[in-house]
């Protein structure tokens, strides 16, 4: 990055390659989901090391395959070597037991376990011993998402003197919720010992705020341009709105190829023309697949006349199978399934195609290209790629989003997108129906909106204003900030620093 003196060190739980046995043998395979699939597309070309679980290994052999994947990269790839215990309680219990179903509003599905909290604790300080290992003062350590809240903390303990920032890829909750975590005051001091905090969505960022303003009421807060500079303890943290994206031209124009476009014609025979829904969904139940599934129950029902003529596609990516929500999940989606399937199957159409499995890029594309609707149900999300990235193969510009108010994405794509509250499953049947019957020139027109914003506010463009605001929250600058702002009154109140839900920043 040219932003940059050093070298980008990015940290995250998982690696973009994953090692899996196959037969015995250990094989390297692409890292599912969000996260992995945009930070690669635009790593790939940048000097830097990444840090990160690479599956469960010993670290000879993990070192060795690390070394075979980082031969196409112009980065480095550096395990952090955790043992089942610890994948066990930090990844699939503090992480996804309590992090995950909390900050996406369903606290009833957490399990407050404390021994969690303590392999938190621990594989934070592993990945901070990690970074610290390999980082001098010139570098930009990056850390991402919900697993490492308090690896900034343990960075300042080992005496790191390089820039650290943290990116949050899904939601803050509100106060009311938040307020639940046992562990809330030492997570946000934690938070605050980065030099740069990011979110998603202003809505993730007022909600940060206002649960400072409650837990942690010795910070104190001042207002810079479009961002917030927080003072704890005589540091500065800046926090600030960055809406993750995608590689627009990459999807774009693979999109456009001739192998996509043969197979997304192919597709379009096999399914007789049929009008496509089509929905992309790593198995979690924050992003409303039963909902969807329901929703598309109640639109065969109330119109009979789009039975025949409507498909839904469900492609479902295994996720986090070894927790009992995912596991329950699984059960309640396929029952789902074969209930309506049963209810409304005739010779020559089946109503829903459900695939539980991963695709390849090309095939992903020749689904998002050949569809009609993207159909985006989440109760919860951070942004949402998937919208962004069916906007950008939709090269024929044919295709409609319906999107949940509720997904990080929808402050963005409301203009062009239809959308919908994922609980009003009424709502979500009436919306498919007004896409099946919406004129051509209107679709067109929408997509057209959608596709400029997506090229507009592409993950280059995230990238490089989080690490443009990285750069100018050097530690260097904060004895100055630190000595003009301890002991002093904030300037002005928190909440009327930060920006209304649906503001984006420049
Ligand atoms: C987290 C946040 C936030 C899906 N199926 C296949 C496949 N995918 C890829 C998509 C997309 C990714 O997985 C899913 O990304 P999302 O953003 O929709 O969701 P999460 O995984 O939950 O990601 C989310 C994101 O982080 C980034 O900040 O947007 O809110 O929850 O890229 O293309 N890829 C392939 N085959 C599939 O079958 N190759």
């Amino acid at each position: 990055m040219r932003l940059l003196e050093g070298r980008l060190i990015n940290v995250s739980n998982r690696l973009p390659v994953e090692i899996k046995f196959r037969a015995g043998h250990p094989r390297l395979n692409p890292s599912a989901g969000g996260l992995a699939s945009a930070l690669d597309s635009i790593w790939r070309h940048h000097h830097g090391l990444w840090i990160g679980w690479a599956g469960a290994v010993d670290s000879e052999t993990a070192a060795t395959l690390l070394q075979k994947a980082a031969r196409g990269r112009s980065y480095g790839l550096k395990a952090v070597p955790l043992t089942q215990q610890e994948v066990s309680k930090f990844y699939s219990g503090f992480a996804n037991e309590i992090i995950w179903p909390l900050f996406h509003d369903m606290p009833s599905r957490c399990d407050f376990d404390p021994e969690y909290w303590e392999f938190y604790q621990r594989v934070n300080r592993k990945f901070a011993q990690a970074a610290m290992e390999t980082t001098t003062s010139k570098d930009l350590i990056w850390a991402h998402d919900y697993h490492l809240m308090l690896m900034g903390r343990y960075l300042r303990e080992a005496g790191c003197t390089a820039r650290v920032g943290f990116f949050l890829h899904i939601p803050f909750p509100a106060p009311d919720i938040f307020e639940k975590l046992p562990w809330r005051k030492t997570i946000l001091r934690s938070l605050l010992q980065y030099h740069l905090l990011g979110f998603q969505t202003e809505r993730d960022r007022y909600n940060f705020l206002t649960c400072l303003e409650r837990i942690v009421p010795e910070a104190s807060w001042a207002r810079e341009d479009s961002h917030n500079i927080v003072v704890l303890d005589g540091r500065r943290t800046r926090v600030a709105t960055f809406p993750i994206s995608i590689s627009f031209e990459e999807f774009s124009s693979h999109a456009a190829s001739r192998d996509v476009d043969a197979a997304a014609s192919q597709l379009r025979r096999e399914l007789t023309n049929n009008f496509i829904v089509l929905g992309v969904d790593r198995m979690d139940y924050t992003k409303g697949i039963p909902e969807r599934l329901k929703a598309f129950r109640i639109l065969l029902r109330r119109f009979p006349e789009l039975r025949h003529k409507v498909t839904l596609l469900q492609v479902v990516v295994p996720s986090r199978e070894e927790i009992p929500n995912y596991k329950e999940l699984r059960r309640e989606v396929e029952l789902l399934v074969s209930q309506i399937n049963g209810e409304f199957t005739e010779a020559g159409w089946v109503p829903i195609h459900y695939m539980h499995r991963n695709l390849t890029r090309k095939q992903l594309l020749a689904y998002y290209r050949s569809a009609d609707i993207a159909l985006i149900t989440s109760l919860k999300d951070g942004m949402n790629l998937v919208a962004k990235e069916f906007c950008a193969a939709q090269v024929d510009e044919h295709g409609v989003v319906i999107i949940s108010e509720f997904a990080g994405a929808a402050s963005e794509l409301q203009h062009g997108a239809i959308v919908v509250n994922p609980n009003d499953l009424a709502g979500i049947a009436e919306a498919i129906h007004r896409a099946c019957v919406m004129p051509v020139e209107e679709k067109r027109s929408r997509m057209k909106l959608l596709r400029d914003i997506v090229r507009t506010y592409n993950v280059q463009g995230w990238a490089e204003s989080f690490l443009s605001a990285a750069v100018i929250s050097d530690p260097r600058s904060e004895r100055e900030a630190a000595s003009s702002s301890s002991g002093e009154e904030p300037d002005i109140p928190l909440i009327a620093s930060a920006a209304t839900p649906d503001q984006r920043i420049a």
